[in-house]
């Protein structure tokens, strides 16, 4: 709750469709990448929860610890300033949401106006002092195997399929060489949220790129990628599966990916009973 209210009689109540809206309207942009800002709030959404750790409870969105240096700095975290300072406008125009919150409806609203899933997005998640920054190497590295991305998305509370589903958002967005080393979208239709990834890793001949940068995998036009961690969704049979399930099924993927997402949203966070389950009509839903 807001530490100060003007009028007492009228009692607050947070506005989170206006949050919707001014989350709406940052998105498009001419001249940055492909001419969103979607994918990278997607990214922000991703990173803020994906330290968390079942075990210790510790990590995950509640917090939003990456304003502060330690967790800013981790590598894999390298470019997600853009994303930030693109919602700080935001947090000053509604100062009564939490960062945390704000992070998180950001990456659910990007999806939901790409073109994706409505995504179940709550309030309740409270900022944190840097020192509840989670350990560095919490993240995926892109560089490793299936049994590092079991490691890290089993840690989270996650399962095969869940992790298949999850990783279909590199249906958006780009590598950039000077925040990862790895370069080139995923897909031909960056900012639209499709099942693209699927099709792309199923129907295309991906082969290792030759040159000076860190094992990636092209086409053979040249201008689509891989990452060793996407290739491993069809080298390894488990999830080669559900690979196969969403190339096919694009409704599928689209429920799938909103159960994952909005749960990926939730880790660790303490909401109370009284938290309604949906707070707000999606943006989409309220143009329409
Ligand atoms: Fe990812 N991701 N991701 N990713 N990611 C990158 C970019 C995006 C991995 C590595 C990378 C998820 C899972 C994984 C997005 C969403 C998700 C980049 C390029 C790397 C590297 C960063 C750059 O150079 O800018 C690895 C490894 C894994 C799992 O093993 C999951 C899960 C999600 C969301 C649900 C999005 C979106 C992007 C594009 C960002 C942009 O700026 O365009």
């Amino acid at each position: 709750p807001p530490a100060a209210r003007v009028n007492p009689s009228k009692p607050f109540k947070p506005d989170y469709n206006a949050v919707r809206e001014a989350i709406a309207d940052i998105l498009d942009k001419e001249g940055y990448d492909d001419g969103s800002t979607g994918p990278i709030l997607v990214r922000l959404a991703w990173h803020s929860s994906g330290t968390y750790d079942k075990e210790s409870g510790t990590g995950g969105s509640n917090g939003a610890t990456m304003r502060f240096g330690p967790e800013a700095g981790h590598g894999a975290n390298a470019g997600l300033e853009v994303a930030r300072d693109l919602l700080e406008p935001i947090k000053k125009q509604f100062p009564w949401i939490s960062y945390s919150d704000l992070w998180t409806l950001a990456g659910a609203v990007a999806v939901e106006e790409m073109g994706g899933p409505k995504i179940l997005w709550r309030p309740g998640r409270s900022d944190k002092a840097g020192d509840a920054c989670p350990p560095d190497g919490r993240l995926p590295d892109a560089s490793q195997g299936a049994q590092h991305i079991r490691n890290i998305f089993y840690r989270m509370g996650f399962n095969d399929q869940e992790i298949v589903a999850l990783s279909g958002a590199h249906a958006l967005g780009r590598c950039h060489t000077d925040r990862s080393g790895y370069v080139n979208p995923w897909t031909y239709s960056p900012t639209t949220f499709s099942n693209l990834y699927f099709t792309e890793l199923t129907d295309t001949k991906w082969k290792k790129k030759k040159w000076d940068g860190p094992e990636q995998y092209e086409n053979p036009a040249g201008d689509l990628m891989m990452l060793p961690t996407d290739m491993v969704l069809v080298w390894d049979k488990k999830f080669k599966k559900h690979v196969q399930e969403y190339a096919k099924d694009q409704d599928k993927f689209f429920a799938d990916f909103a159960a994952a997402f909005s749960k990926l949203l939730e880790l660790g966070v303490p909401f109370d009973s009284t938290t309604p389950k949906e707070v707000a009509a999606s943006a989409l839903e309220r143009r329409a």
